[in-house]
């Protein structure tokens, strides 16, 4: 979908030090990008391209996940077996780092081929990196994690165009920050980035979009977890409204905010004019004892309308992560919250996601400390796969009801109803149309989440995991075509289907009038009626919390409660 942010930031940072000549003016040095979410990693080649230089370099793992970390093994091994100097980093190292003792989860497999680990943030100390690979003499480990660096004025993220023309839609990444306030319990990003917010300088982002413009390229997606609350938001904003608006560049942004980013003055009125045509919101659960349970209290499930017409009302698309597998869960409740969320919040897209400890957040040291049981597989660790033992529901359980939450919010009618609100509040109904095809079809047709799809799975007889037997090229050949064949078939029929569905809609004199309860304007008599407000005790304890918020501070003649009682209460 889009290129790695984590290989631009990297890319950026290694060019500044081509630039500075850190190897001395005697070298330079020679930089190859490559993303193995859309280029086959051809080791052999790679082994060539290092033997012509006497093993002279690095390869370097960029940004590598818990999930990604046994793939990330598997290519180094025939490096490090030919003499090639390896390094890794990203969230994998950096979160066993931050929370774990040092070798736990599978940190020692480094250390027995040699590869170096690299934590916390490269600004700043890529030189040095740099510097000990050209003298051959690369650390075991190099341990930033107490050393975040200020993240103004260093290099951009950048990639060269042939790279980023490798994903769909043409879209480039920047973080404008990093570091979030909140404390959620599954959360790695706050023990690996800080939860002090790090930001980029309104200069820099204008400098990046200038760069990035220069190759066509005007649509990023950035990457701050949460760009609500990045501490220069509005004055990155301002910049960026001056370049689309006064400037011309079409500027296409998708951002990621919490669920109280609309009661911030101006922020979602600015990020329309900044060019935001998606929202990705933290939405998770709505059912508050298991937000509770994850220690996400920012988020108040009274709030979630207003915060989701706001954004709507300005014509950008919704999108919301949805968490299965909190404590509360069990199948029916799950139906139940889909069907709530169908009928009574005007969002657009919702994608599901395991709960997964994941190394590096709280939820995982908390499970390791104890000595429970969790997937042993790393492969897993890709939300996608229940990693954990739940209270409430056998593995099976959990595993019926994550695909099956897929087609109970893609059903035909109620994309249908998305593609009514988007024509009744001025929504893009082409790009929502692009997503309701990739979100409806993905996990049945590829069985893999959306966000790791793509037009062409790239598969080779040659590439398999250690340990598995060769499969015989007559035979993989026949069937990776037919298998690619139908696949494309089914995404065709459903992007014929969508079409047709939204031309018919856009052709009724009547679809700006549409209306329902979902996009009904907030009202007095909500939690009343709401399913949303009413079903679960959760819900009635928090509106019950409003409701005594609000005759507190409403109180007769004038009279306030002390201020430490409000803190008292909130
Ligand atoms: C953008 C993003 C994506 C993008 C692009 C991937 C990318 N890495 O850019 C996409 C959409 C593809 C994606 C997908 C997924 N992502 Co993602 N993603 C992010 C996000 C929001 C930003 C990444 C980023 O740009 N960070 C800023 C960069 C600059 O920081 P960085 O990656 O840590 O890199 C710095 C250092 O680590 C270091 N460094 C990194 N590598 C190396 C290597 C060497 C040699 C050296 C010296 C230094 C070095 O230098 C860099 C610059 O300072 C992060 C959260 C976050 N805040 O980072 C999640 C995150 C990385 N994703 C995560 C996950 C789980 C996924 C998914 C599996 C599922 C999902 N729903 O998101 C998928 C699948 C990916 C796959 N192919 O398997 C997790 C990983 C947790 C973990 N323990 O592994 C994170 C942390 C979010 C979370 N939920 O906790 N993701
Ligand atoms: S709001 Fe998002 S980034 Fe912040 S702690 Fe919670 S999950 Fe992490």
């Amino acid at each position: 979908m889009i290129p790695s942010n984590s290989l631009a930031a990297v890319y950026g940072i290694a060019t500044d030090c081509r630039r500075r000549r850190v190897l001395g003016d005697e070298i330079d040095i020679d930089i190859l990008p490559m993303d193995e979410m859309n280029t086959r990693i051809d080791i052999p080649a790679i082994v060539e391209r290092f033997k012509y230089s006497d093993n002279f370099g690095l390869a370097a793992l960029i940004g590598v996940q818990s999930n990604q970390y046994p793939r990330a093994l598997d290519l180094a091994r025939p490096l490090r077996a030919a003499g090639v100097q390896v390094a890794i980093g990203g969230f994998h190292v950096s979160g066993c780092l931050a929370m774990l003792d040092g070798h736990a989860v599978e940190l020692d497999a480094c250390r027995d081929l040699g590869i170096a680990m690299f934590a916390g943030e490269a600004e700043g100390h890529f030189d040095r990196v740099l510097r000990d690979a050209a003298a051959g003499a690369l650390a075991p480990i190099y341990n930033f994690m107490d050393d975040l660096p200020a993240i103004g004025d260093t290099p951009v993220p950048f990639l060269p165009r042939r790279f980023v023309g490798r994903t769909l839609g043409i879209t480039s990444s920047f973080d404008a920050g990093r570091g979030c306030p909140y404390q959620c319990s599954f959360c790695t990003i706050i023990n690996v980035q800080g939860r002090k917010s790090r930001y980029r300088s309104p200069d820099d982002v204008e400098m990046l979009v200038r760069m990035n413009w220069a190759q066509g390229v005007s649509k990023f997606f950035i990457t701050d977890d949460n760009f609500a609350r990045n501490k220069e938001w509005e004055a990155i904003l301002d910049r960026l409204i001056l370049l689309r608006e006064i400037e011309g560049i079409p500027l296409g942004l998708i951002i990621q905010v919490d669920t109280l980013s609309h009661k911030l003055p101006n922020f979602v009125a600015k990020a329309k004019r900044a060019g935001v045509t998606r929202v990705f919101i933290g939405l998770e659960n709505i059912n508050p004892d298991n937000l509770a349970a994850a220690k996400k209290r920012q988020n108040k499930i009274t709030e979630y309308r207003n915060m989701l017409l706001a954004w709507k009302m300005q014509g950008i698309i919704t999108i919301a992560g949805y968490i299965l597998g909190f404590p509360a869960d069990t199948p029916d409740s799950i139906r139940r919250d889909i069907r709530i969320i169908q009928n009574e919040l005007p969002l657009d897209i919702l994608e599901f996601f395991y709960l997964t400890p994941l190394p590096g957040s709280e939820d995982h040291q908390g499970l390791w400390k104890k000595g429970i049981a969790m997937e042993r597989d790393l492969n897993k660790y890709d939300l996608e796969h229940a990693c954990a033992p739940h209270s409430r529901m056998s593995r099976q359980e959990w595993e019926n009801i994550y695909r099956e939450a897929w087609s109970l919010y893609y059903s035909p009618r109620h994309i249908e109803t998305l593609l009514w609100r988007a024509v009744a509040t001025g929504t893009r109904v082409s790009s929502l149309v692009k997503l309701l095809v990739r979100f409806s079809t993905t996990v049945q047709v590829e069985k893999v989440h959306p966000l790791q799809d793509g037009i062409l799975r790239m598969k080779h007889p040659s590439e398999r995991r250690p340990g598995l037997p060769p499969v015989n090229p007559w035979l993989f050949w026949p069937q990776f075509v037919w298998e690619t064949f139908r696949k494309q078939a089914a995404a065709v029929v459903a992007i014929i289907k969508m079409i047709r569905l939204m031309r018919s809609i856009q052709r009724c004199p009547e679809a700006r009038n549409y209306t329902d309860q979902a996009l009904t304007p907030v009202r007095n008599d909500d939690a009343d009626i709401l399913d949303l407000l009413t079903k679960t005790d959760g819900a009635r304890a928090a509106v019950a919390h409003i409701k005594r918020i609000d005759e507190l501070s409403h109180l007769p003649n004038g009279a306030y409660p002390r201020p430490a009682r409000i803190d008292a209460i909130s």
